[in-house]
């Protein structure tokens, strides 16, 4: 690719990335109301169109190289192209185009594009970049557009104990996600370097049935709830290990609680939850809200 060409598809991409965070906000924002759906469409629509300019101006979106998808995925994103950029007044609709696409199909575009995204790098940076550079790039667009509309209900309740086992009294706040590395430290000024435990509990809200990945990695115990139930049980002292499961759920609100507790020498945590596939992608932050109900009740979040 010469300079010029390299640019534009640099800028195109970006631009790309841009209009796909606006339009995954919009969809998450409006937790199922059906005035996400037109307000969608055109930033869908203008992502595929930047998306197409990054390729050199491909008219026809069936000609896109669309990285990062199963054979499967891509022949959904294909169909599902046409009929956005026919909804957004881009092309003249004709037959099964016609119409606005629900709000399943729209949820769908977006995770097969922001899959497509996070895969699309120029070449100078697909040669050096990891996946989780591109997934960054892509999480701190929505990130960034988190802050503009300024959500305080956004993330984990993270409450920290100086105990190893969850009691006593605890240090409350809000995490944006649950990944830290403390290393030989403590995770608040007040917390003790050893023997600490916290707990972190969020609302996920899904719009349709999904499978993900959930990614749970710690140094040392880590306990994940769904929906009240003890999914995945490692209560034990070790050293940091991560193990990928596979969480089926359905659309709607469910509760997800973290444990974890450090006995002594390094401490860490991650816990991601992605939509699985070649390149599994992060669900947008905008996801996760805040319990609304009492964490440690049955109600936690409805
Ligand atoms: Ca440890």
């Amino acid at each position: 690719m010469a300079g010029a060409e390299k640019k534009a598809h640099g800028v195109g991409l970006a631009r790309a990335r841009r209009a796909h965070a606006a339009a995954a906000l919009v969809l998450a924002e409006a937790d199922g109301a059906a005035t996400a759906v037109p307000e969608a469409v055109p930033l869908l629509a203008m992502a595929i169109r930047h998306l197409a300019r990054a390729e050199g101006s491909v008219e026809d979106p069936s000609q896109l190289s669309l990285p990062g998808l199963e054979p499967e995925e891509r022949d959904r994103l294909l169909a599902l192209m046409p009929r956005i950029l026919a909804a957004a007044g881009d092309v003249t609709a004709t037959g099964e185009e016609k119409g606005l696409p629900d709000r399943d199909a729209l949820e769908d575009a977006a995770a097969l594009l922001g899959a497509v995204l996070a895969a699309s790098q120029p070449a100078s940076l697909r040669d050096r970049a990891t996946r989780m550079v591109a997934i960054a790039l892509a999480l701190g667009v929505a990130g960034l557009l988190l802050a503009a509309v300024g959500r305080d209900d956004v993330g984990w309740q993270g409450r920290y104990y100086q105990q190893p086992d969850l009691s006593g009294s605890s240090i409350v706040r809000r995490d944006p996600r649950v990944e830290f590395q403390w290393n030989n430290g403590p995770p608040l000024p007040d917390l003790p370097e050893d023997d600490f435990s916290v707990r972190w509990d969020t609302c996920l809200q899904l719009g349709r049935q999904q499978t993900l990945e959930a990614f749970l990695g710690s140094n040392d115990g880590i306990r994940l709830y769904v929906d009240g139930e003890l999914f995945v049980d490692s209560w034990f002292d070790r050293s940091f290990t991560s193990q990928s499961y596979a969480l089926t759920l359905d659309a709607g609100s469910h509760h997800l609680a973290v444990e974890y507790y450090d006995r002594a020498g390094e401490a860490g945590v991650v816990a991601r939850f992605l939509e699985p596939g070649l390149r599994p992608v992060p669900l947008p932050p905008e996801r996760f809200r805040l319990p609304t109900g009492d964490p440690d009740g049955p109600e936690a979040c409805n």
